[in-house]
């Protein structure tokens, strides 16, 4: 498929050669096969036809077949002006200001980020999520936000998605100007999971303003205050509207959980606010806020700071999560967390639905058509089923109030219950379940969400696999090999918890191990980005300034991407059933680059027989025209 390059050599075609030719010429034999996109496309499609999925598919359950209805909207005209004409003309202070002044209550929509983190392991493409933006745009120009990135999205973009998270990001931007984006930053350790030099959290908060984020909720695993003011300074610095976040544990309605009181909240409340944070935010990531307890947060902290926002975000995993968000709404919530409804309700965000039609007409009114939510929530039904091979329903049937006991976060909920599942142990789950509750007292009670949530559960699934109750953790701590999470946590690498270590639990597993002494990264070197840039230029084509900032953040998982890339090129233009399981030998579909180039593909037969070399041909029609490829059978 790719000509040689000496036969544009004039020397070689008028015949002037002679035998040192090719030595003198050595270049003209050094070719790369530069395919073209629709090759590369082709090859990806053979390897999936040949190999199977190219991506772990986590149940047997299939994308379903079908085109999702994408609902029309008048693209000549512009969307309507929303929140983000203020911010972007006036900044992030006079945003606030505004947010404030609203009576209404306003929303963030979670169905981009949260809500399929917490329900599809996080796979939803920006294919997806860009057919239904200019959707967004005209029809929901009145929310707080649209939270479309960060938490686990970056990482698994790119990891199993094969796609670059920063172009989502700028693809989106393009198709929403009107609404504030809003990202989910995990402090310290920007989007991954250990802390990094804080240069790269600066550098990260830079690059994500300049390709369209807004707003930044900054939270940290432990509530450690560095760790919250670096990502916050790091937002902030970049230009973005600095959301600081209290994560919330415990239960502040009952007086026997005194270590997380009111005042703990409100004390840390305090600090954020003289931190300069221009929205406080209360994340209930594992939905425990009962609806009286939230009353009591939320007007605490509304009487101490009236004229700061205040943001809810919950989970619905109790089934309690819009009886929540009203009580917050009452008691002077500005901003809640929704999910549409076809994309709501257990671990993930409460029904966006529910809460506008319970507010319709009062006070508080979402100003939100119930329809518009319908239509929207009809793409995502749909939508939703591309997605079979991640779905959590194949083991969750239903939420469950038993999260008031274990406190597991949403998205780690349906992860630890799918392990559970997977490994045939249907009683297991419960016993990790169980066992995560004492995990976390052992650990002298802690906040628990990415990463410290990993540390509880990786101390609950070692603690069921070898029978290990916590009286019998204490008292054989010295011999016993816990997990790496578990350990670097008790060096400090996360940081330090709310109340400190737990003794004598710390000194026996670490003895003389070295231990980390206030904020993390304080104590990194800065990482040297323009050294990593010509690393990376040496082995990939097109690096740019994101890709170097992927992998200052995930090396591994970026190299493996860049090589992806520049093999397969933009698989993320394929439509998502396609993508994940290839197309049925005999369909024909199209594959739209980019405005004006669209690819039309028939997927032809797969031989039945295997070369001598392991090699197995793959025919596909593009445009009209035969093709073939050539695909490593490695079965
Ligand atoms: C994340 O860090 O990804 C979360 O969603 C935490 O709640
Ligand atoms: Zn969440």
């Amino acid at each position: 498929p790719f000509l040689l390059n000496v036969l544009e050599n004039q020397k070689f075609l008028h015949g002037v050669l002679d035998t040192y030719f090719i030595d003198e010429h050595p270049q003209l034999f050094k070719f790369k096969p530069s395919l073209n996109r629709a090759q590369k496309l082709l090859n990806y499609l053979g390897e999936v036809l040949v190999n199977g999925a190219q991506t772990p598919l986590a149940t047997t359950l299939k994308p379903a077949i079908v085109t999702p209805h994408v609902p029309e909207v008048p693209l000549v005209t512009e969307p309507p002006k929303g929140l983000r004409e203020i911010l972007v003309t006036k900044g992030p202070e006079a945003f606030a200001k505004e947010v404030r002044c609203q009576k209404n209550l306003l929303l963030m929509d979670t169905t981009f980020r949260d809500a399929h983190q917490s329900l599809l392991a996080t796979r939803v493409r920006s294919h997806d999520l860009l057919k239904i933006s200019p959707f967004v745009a005209h029809k929901f120009n009145n929310l707080y936000s649209l939270e479309n990135w960060g938490g686990a999205t970056f990482d698994v973009a790119l990891r199993f998605l094969h796609e670059c998270p920063w172009e989502r990001l700028e693809e989106m931007r393009k198709r929403i100007p009107n609404i504030p984006f809003q990202m989910l930053l995990r402090g310290a350790n920007a989007v991954g999971y250990t802390s990094y030099p804080d240069n790269v959290v600066y550098k990260f908060c830079e690059l994500a303003v300049q390709t369209g984020m807004d707003i930044f909720r900054v939270f940290d695993s432990l509530n450690y205050l560095p760790n919250l003011i670096l990502g916050m300074e790091a937002a902030g610095k970049a230009g973005g509207v600095v959301e600081a976040a209290i994560s919330y544990t415990g239960d502040v309605g009952d007086p026997h959980r005194t270590k997380y009181d009111l005042k703990y909240y409100t004390n840390l409340a305090d600090e954020l606010v003289k931190a300069g944070t221009h929205v406080l935010c209360i994340k209930d990531m594992a939905g425990l806020l009962k609806p009286q307890s939230a009353k009591l947060l939320v007007s605490a902290i509304r009487d101490k700071h009236p004229d700061v926002p205040i943001h809810i975000h919950t989970h619905d995993t109790s089934g309690a999560g819009v009886a929540c968000m009203l009580a917050c709404a009452e008691a002077g919530a500005d901003v809640v967390d929704v999910a549409v409804d076809s994309m709501s309700g257990m671990t993930s965000q409460p029904s966006m639905g529910a809460i506008v039609a319970s507010l319709q007409g009062t006070e508080l009114d979402t100003n939100i058509e119930l329809s518009t939510v319908s239509e929207y929530s009809a793409y995502w039904e749909q939508t939703r089923t591309l997605y079979g091979p991640f779905e959590c329903t194949t083991t969750m049937r239903s939420g469950n109030a038993d999260v008031y006991l274990n406190e597991i976060p949403g998205g780690q909920y349906t992860n630890l219950q799918f392990q559970a599942f997977s490994l045939g142990l249907g009683d297991f789950f419960e016993d990790v379940k169980k066992a995560y509750r004492d995990a976390n007292l052992l650990l002298g009670d802690i906040i628990k969400v990415t990463p410290s949530s990993k540390v509880v559960g990786d101390l609950a699934q070692f603690m069921v696999q070898n029978k290990l109750t916590a009286d019998q953790v204490l008292e054989k701590a010295e011999e016993l090999s816990f997990p790496k999470s578990v350990v670097e946590y008790l060096q400090g690498s996360i940081g330090i918890p709310h109340g400190g270590f737990p003794e004598p639990l710390r000194s026996r597993v670490l003895k003389d191990m070295p231990r980390i002494e206030g904020r993390p990264g304080e104590q990194l070197e800065p990482f040297d980005l323009d050294k990593l840039k010509k690393e990376l230029k040496e082995s990939h084509s097109c690096v740019t300034d994101r890709d170097v900032m992927s992998a200052a953040l995930y090396p591994q998982v970026t190299n493996d991407f860049l090589v992806f890339r520049d093999r397969y090129g933009p698989v993320d233009k394929l439509d998502t059933r396609i993508f994940l399981t290839g197309p049925k030998v005999g369909e024909e579909f199209d594959v739209s680059l980019e405005k004006g180039k669209t690819l039309s593909v028939k997927a032809l037969a797969v031989s039945a027989d295997l070369k001598p070399n392991g090699i197995r041909e793959v025919f596909f029609e593009l445009n009209g025209q035969l093709r073939a490829v050539h695909i490593l059978d490695k079965e």
